[in-house]
């Protein structure tokens, strides 16, 4: 008996001390890689006074990795993540947004020829219109990321750029809170897309993309730039016939492959007759949820999309949230 007691204190011991040991070994690794990516950045040109003054209180944050496997783009099907996204009080929130900020949202929206019911779909699905902004410290959560080894390079560049904006002022470094992914602002912009297309929209020498004007116009501009086109479809939900030769199926949003002008698809497609569309646009043929749900059918839910769509894709790789986007885009429509 008391053997066996002791057997189970040895374990339980040895559990806790591996514990302690594989935390206090990724600090380690940690401070290593802070050390590096801190002379990478001086020599990358940015100001040692930033860089240091900034790194200092980046901390390794466990729960950063957690939430990036555990992504609901990895595991919701089509039907419940688009449901979430567009409820009808997700609605009623951005119509009250809308009639609150009206004149802005409508002059942006003339100025860019973008639809003020995308950007308030884009905002709302982002960051419930302003009120999930995130409180994460956003220089430690990109510097989670690119010390772990699933997009090391890619956040490694985010966090780049981000000491950037900020030695050159073009962001206030006391507000770098956001996602856990290290997005920030009423429209969660990673670090690279602020640099391409974040706007001082108001000229006050700051680009505050947690205010309306400078985030909205922001929003827009990026949009305009990437190629959206006003008036122009985004997707819509088909019923495939049995016979549509599988390489048109589309199942990752990393690349959309097999595209045809969707006259061409028309002969693969039962209900096309309900499809109003006046040109014969590019087209590609999506099954978002065969590579993601066990079981789910090959032929449905399935989506033909177009351009519009893919801008989308350019914003968010992530076929549901391009879904989820340009459904909540036309309830809008509808009730504005
Ligand atoms: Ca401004």
């Amino acid at each position: 008996m008391i053997i066996k007691k002791m057997f189970k204190i040895l374990i339980f011991s040895l559990f806790v001390n591996s514990f302690i040991f594989q935390g206090l070994s990724a600090n380690t690794d940690f401070d290593k890689w802070i050390k590096n990516f801190k002379i990478k950045a001086i020599n990358s040109g940015i100001s040692k006074n930033v860089v240091d003054e900034i790194m200092s209180d980046a901390i390794f944050l466990p729960k950063v990795i957690k939430y990036d496997r555990y992504q609901p783009e990895f595991y919701e099907d089509t039907f419940t993540y688009i449901k979430k996204r567009s409820s009808k009080n997700k609605i009623k929130q951005g119509i009250k947004l809308y009639k609150k900020e009206k004149k802005i949202i409508e002059k942006i929206e003339s100025e860019f020829n973008v639809e003020k019911e995308l950007l308030l779909a884009l905002m709302g699905i982002e960051t419930n219109f302003g009120k999930y902004l995130g409180k994460m410290d956003i220089v430690s959560s990109l510097a989670t990321l690119s010390f772990d080894k699933r997009r090391s390079e890619f956040f490694t560049k985010e966090l780049l750029i981000l000491l950037n904006l900020v030695d050159k002022k073009i962001i206030d470094r006391n507000i770098l809170f956001g996602s856990w992914a290290g997005a920030f602002g009423n429209f969660q912009f990673m670090p690279r897309t602020i640099k391409n297309y974040a706007i001082d929209y108001n000229n006050n020498k700051s680009i505050e993309l947690k205010k309306t004007e400078d985030s909205f116009a922001s929003a827009a501009n990026y949009l305009k730039t990437i190629g959206w086109k006003r008036n122009q479809p985004c997707y819509f939900k088909i019923d495939l016939k049995e016979n549509i030769p599988k390489k048109y199926l589309n199942s990752s949003a990393r690349n959309i492959q097999n595209k045809k002008k969707f006259n061409y698809f028309k002969k693969y497609i039962k209900n096309y007759e309900n499809i109003n569309i006046t040109k014969n646009l590019n087209a590609a043929i999506i099954i978002p949820d065969k590579d993601i749900i066990p079981g789910a059918e090959t032929l449905s839910p399935a989506y033909i999309i177009f351009d519009n769509y893919e801008k989308i894709l350019n914003w968010n790789r992530s076929l549901r949230f391009a879904l989820a986007v340009c459904k909540l885009k036309d309830s809008f429509k509808n009730e504005i």
